[in-house]
Formats: structure tokens, C-alpha cells, sequence
């Protein structure tokens, strides 16, 4: 099999935005036109309803939030898609970021009610750095929405982003009707059906098609020409070059709850994101041709599946074919391992895969020792430092609740240490035994509680503690340094789960003082060595 080929056809793509902007809605109807599944779930499926794909954990289903990025593989069309669905709140934004670096481009949904959102921003901003092409799916036009071109002009000077209108939404809100696609110059009108279950019943036709006229009120119809005109008028062109650079992004409207403008958008993505390309690391870049295998684990998750209780690393295929059985080094250990436990992923179902190829992410299970940012390859050389870290925000003590549970209570807990859902700090001549969680945001927690008992049967309960700031110390230093260090009121040391020290402080002004009594200290926001975002 020739590999340009395979690598040339995948599509590997995150969904990102804001809480609630509709990412895992979209996500669905992309896998029931996509052909993956037959009948699209709910984020707030009631009893008799199927529950999203993406959305499969315990706690997501209960809240109706996404906590957990979710991997989903299918063929459409000669295209072998990866899509991964990503949570939007900002607690559980390093799980977003760690898919950013998986990702070869994203489509960023938009409330077109609210515009662009906080999180969204970051997102976005994120995505420029890295130089990742962007598409934008302006989602919930069936509901009272803002201006197209209002929105258009936001996104222009918000996100400082070209944006170019691949279709145009055909009234709004209650009236909303369909969209009409710029370039083949068709209406599409659609037909709403109950629960969006199915395809919606679309017509196409053209500008002067008289069943599409009549379908449209006259006032819809005219304003909606004008438009149309007003945007040939300005004469913009598609400019591929532009959206692949990140420097424009191609704009399509839609609703993904009534399924309105979903093939659009997915035949449109599709036929304009990029295949993988090469990836740069230490100056060196890595061509998807290389002829060694070479990954790295973005994510790792247990008890995916309640059947199987495991744990899968997810890698991202960079370059070469993986073979199952195939032998390759691990940078972490510099051991060799052997992969024989590899799967494809659709949410927490699972197939075994036997062969992979760049852009592909695969679930490895039965590996203990993986981490999340280790290399797997069948070249030493090749080393990828992609994960970003993120400084945590939030600090709890988490006490067992029932003693006769402790070794569940420790074994969950190191597993999801190990996720990377949260960290672990000890603090410095403490005899206590209470583990001390660091998480980006406190929701961390409540993931980390709900999951200690739902999959481990452990109860807990959480303690607040006085800190909320903390810094690293130099690797260096040694105990009596330690001991010599004058601390402001409150201010404790301690370890992280790496063994580097730390300071954790009541608050930003203590943690600024902090140089003051002990000039020559420098404290930072991660542990040296590693780099944020
Ligand atoms: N009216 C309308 N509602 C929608 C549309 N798409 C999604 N929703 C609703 O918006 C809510 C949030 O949808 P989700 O798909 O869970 O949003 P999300 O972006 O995945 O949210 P997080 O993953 O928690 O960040 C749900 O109640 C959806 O039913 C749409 O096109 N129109
Ligand atoms: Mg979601």
C-alpha cells in the first residue's frame, strides 16, 4: 500500500469552543452524515434517547457538559477522518490543549446568538500560534441570532482573522430555512426533524428555481439575494493558500441540533483541511514519510469501557506505518516495547486496529508505564515535545472517607494522577498522609471525586485549603537552602509529584513578596525545563 496515499486521505481535526457553543451536537451529526452512526444522540438524551457518541462518560451524561476529549475514527467518502471532540470549560482546558497538539486543524463553533466567547478566544489564540487552520461553523442560527455580517465582522476584528462565507444562513431564528452555498450557487432549504435524529429532508436549487422561491417567504427571499450579492459584490475569492496558513478561515452556518447545514460543512472541511504534514522537533522536521514509526501519547484514560476496566494511552501517528506486534523504543524508559494491544475508537467503543498510519490516533492498552508526552518510535532520535503544561490554580486535600476502602481510594487515585486529571504536591515535613491536589480549575475535583467513586467505589471528601498560588523553586536547591528560605505569612513548601520544589502561597501579592526576603530565589510558574503556553 502506498502510504502518500493513506496519508493523504486523513483529515485529523478538534472541535473546539466556548462551553455550550454545540461541539459534541456538531460532533454527532458529523458522524450520522458521515455515515458512522444511523441515529444521532443527545447531549441531554432522556431515558428513551441514545446519548451522544463523544459524550459517553457517567458524569458528562448526568450533567450534560463534555469533561473528557473524545476520539472518534471513521471512513466517509475516501476519507479516513480522526475527529476529536474537546470539552469547553476552562477547568478542563489542559485535556483541550494536549488535543491541540494532536490535531492537524479545527473546526471552532460559534453560538450564533452570543458571538465569540472568552474561551473561544483562547482557543482560537492558541490555535494561531501553533498555526493550525481554522474553520468556523456559526452554529444555532435557528434560534434569534446576530447579524451575519455582524458576526463575520467580529470575527475580523476580534480574532484578527480573514473570514470567508462558504455558505450563507437563509433567514434566522424561527424563520431559519437553510443556507445557501456561495460557490455552487444553490439553495439549500431543509425540513426540521423531530429530535434531529435523522438527515433533515433537504431541496437544492437554484437562485431563480421556482420551488425554491416558493418555499421562501418573499421578504426571506429578497433579503436573502441581497446579501448574496452584496458578498459577490465585494469580490472576495476562496484563497486555500490563505485558509491553510491560518490566516483566513472559511465560514459556514448552520444548526447542528436540526442537522441543518452539517453535510455542508463536512464535505466542504473535508475537501479543504490539510493531510498531516511534517512536524518540527528540536529544529528537525519529520516528514509523515519518514520511513520510521515514530508518536507521541497526548491523553490516557481508564475504565473507558466497564467491561474491560484498562487503561488506553492515545497516540498520535506523526510519521511511518505502525504495525500491530511492531517492537519500538519508549523515550520515557529508552526500553523497547512490544504493540500488541491497538485499537481504532469511536467514544468508548473499540476495534482492533493491525495497521496505522500519520494522522491516525490509535488506543494502546496494557502499557503501565506510558505517560502523557513520551515518544514511541522505531528511531531513538526521533523525540517530540509537544505537551504544553498549564500551572494549577486550585488546591484541595482529598481525605478517604471510609478506611475499609483505602487501597481502592489509593489506587484510583494514582490512577487518575496518572491521566494527568489533576496532580499531586506533598508538602515539607508534613507527617500527614492526606494526598494535596493541584488542579487548573476546582471542577477537577469533583471529576476526581465522582470518578474515585463511580469506578473505584471509593468515597471521599475534600478539604479547602489556604493557597491558591504556586511556584516552582530551583531544582537545585538543596534541604538547607530549603530551611533557609524565609517564607511570607501562610506560604508553605513542598514537592511536586516529580520531586521539584515548591512553593505554595495564600496568594499573588505574597508570591511576588517572595523575593524580597529571599533575593536570588527565582521562583516560575512550571517546573524549569518545561514550557507553558
Ligand atoms: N437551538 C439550538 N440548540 C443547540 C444547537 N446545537 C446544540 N444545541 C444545544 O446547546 C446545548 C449545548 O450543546 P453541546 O453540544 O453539549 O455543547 P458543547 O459545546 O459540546 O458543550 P461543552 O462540551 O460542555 O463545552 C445543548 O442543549 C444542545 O441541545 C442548535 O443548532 N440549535
Ligand atoms: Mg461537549
Amino acid at each position: 500500500m502506498d502510504i502518500t496515499k493513506e496519508i493523504q486521505r486523513r483529515r485529523t481535526f478538534a472541535i473546539i469552543s466556548h462551553p455550550d457553543a454545540g461541539k459534541t451536537t456538531l460532533t454527532e451529526k458529523l458522524l450520522l452524515y458521515g455515515g458512522a452512526v444511523q441515529l444521532a444522540g443527545s447531549v441531554t438524551a432522556r431515558k428513551q434517547q441514545r446519548a451522544t457518541t463523544s459524550d459517553w462518560m457517567e458524569l458528562e451524561k448526568k450533567r450534560g457538559i463534555s469533561i473528557s476529549s473524545t476520539v472518534l475514527q471513521f471512513e466517509y467518502e475516501g476519507y479516513y477522518i480522526n475527529l476529536l471532540d474537546t470539552p469547553g470549560h476552562k477547568d478542563f482546558s489542559e485535556d483541550t490543549y494536549r488535543v491541540l497538539t494532536a490535531v492537524d486543524s479545527v473546526v471552532m463553533v460559534i453560538d450564533a446568538a452570543k458571538g465569540i466567547e472568552p474561551q473561544t478566544r483562547k482557543l482560537f489564540e492558541v490555535c494561531r500560534q501553533r498555526g493550525v487552520p481554522i474553520f468556523t461553523f456559526i452554529n444555532k442560527c435557528d434560534r434569534p441570532m446576530k447579524d451575519p455580517l455582524s458576526l463575520l465582522d467580529e470575527l475580523e476584528k476580534v480574532l484578527g482573522i480573514g473570514a470567508f462565507p462558504v455558505n450563507w444562513p437563509i433567514g434566522t431564528g424561527f424563520e431559519f430555512k437553510g443556507v445557501y452555498d456561495r460557490r455552487a450557487k444553490q439553495f439549500h432549504l431543509f425540513e426540521r426533524t423531530v429530535g434531529g435524529a435523522y438527515r433533515a429532508p433537504v431541496e437544492v436549487g437554484g437562485l431563480d428555481d421556482p420551488a425554491i422561491r416558493g418555499r421562501l417567504d418573499p421578504v426571506t427571499y429578497a433579503k436573502t439575494v441581497e446579501e448574496i450579492e452584496m458578498l459577490d459584490l465585494a469580490g472576495e475569492e476562496f484563497d486555500e493558500e490563505s485558509v491553510l496558513a491560518g490566516l483566513t478561515t472559511p465560514v459556514f452556518f448552520g444548526s447542528g441540533v436540526n442537522n441543518f447545514g452539517v453535510q455542508l460543512l463536512l464535505d466542504g472541511f473535508l475537501q479543504h483541511a490539510p493531510a498531516p504534514k511534517s512536524r518540527v522537533m528540536a529544529g528537525l522536521s519529520i516528514a509523515p514519510e519518514h520511513p520510521a514509526f515514530s508518536g507521541f501519547i497526548f491523553k490516557i484514560q481508564a475504565n473507558m469501557d466497564p467491561r474491560h476496566r484498562d487503561r488506553i494511552a492515545f497516540l498520535r501517528v506523526c510519521s511511518g506505518k505502525f504495525e500491530r506486534d511492531m517492537v519500538v523504543s519508549h523515550s520515557r524508559t529508552a526500553k523497547k516495547v512490544r504493540l500488541s494491544s491497538s485499537h481504532k475508537l469511536l467514544g468508548n467503543e473499540r476495534e482492533t486496529v493491525n495497521e496505522a498510519y500519520p494522522g491516525d490516533v490509535i488506543g494502546l492498552v496494557g502499557h503501565d508505564g506510558f505517560g502523557i508526552g513520551d515518544t514511541l518510535t522505531t528511531d531513538p532520535t526521533i523525540l517530540y515535545r509537544e505537551i504544553p503544561r498549564f500551572t494549577p490554580e486550585a488546591f484541595s486535600f482529598l481525605h478517604n472517607s471510609n478506611t475499609a476502602k483505602f487501597k481502592q481510594f489509593r489506587q484510583g487515585l494514582d490512577q487518575l494522577l496518572q491521566e494527568g486529571v489533576i496532580q499531586a504536591l506533598t508538602l515539607r515535613h508534613s507527617g500527614s498522609k492526606v494526598p494535596l491536589l493541584a488542579a487548573v480549575g476546582p471542577l477537577q475535583f469533583e471529576v476526581v471525586q465522582f470518578r474515585l467513586e463511580n469506578e473505584y467505589g471509593a468515597t471521599s471528601r475534600l478539604e479547602t485549603t489556604p493557597w491558591n498560588v504556586v511556584r516552582w523553586l530551583p531544582a537545585s536547591m538543596t534541604d538547607e537552602q530549603l530551611d533557609a528560605l524565609s517564607l511570607p505569612t501562610g506560604a508553605k513548601v513542598g514537592y511536586d509529584m516529580g520531586n521539584n520544589p515548591v512553593v505554595l502561597f495564600a496568594n499573588e501579592w505574597s508570591a511576588n513578596y517572595f523575593t524580597t526576603p529571599n533575593p536570588g530565589v527565582t521562583l516560575s510558574h512550571l517546573p524549569v525545563g518545561l514550557s507553558g503556553l
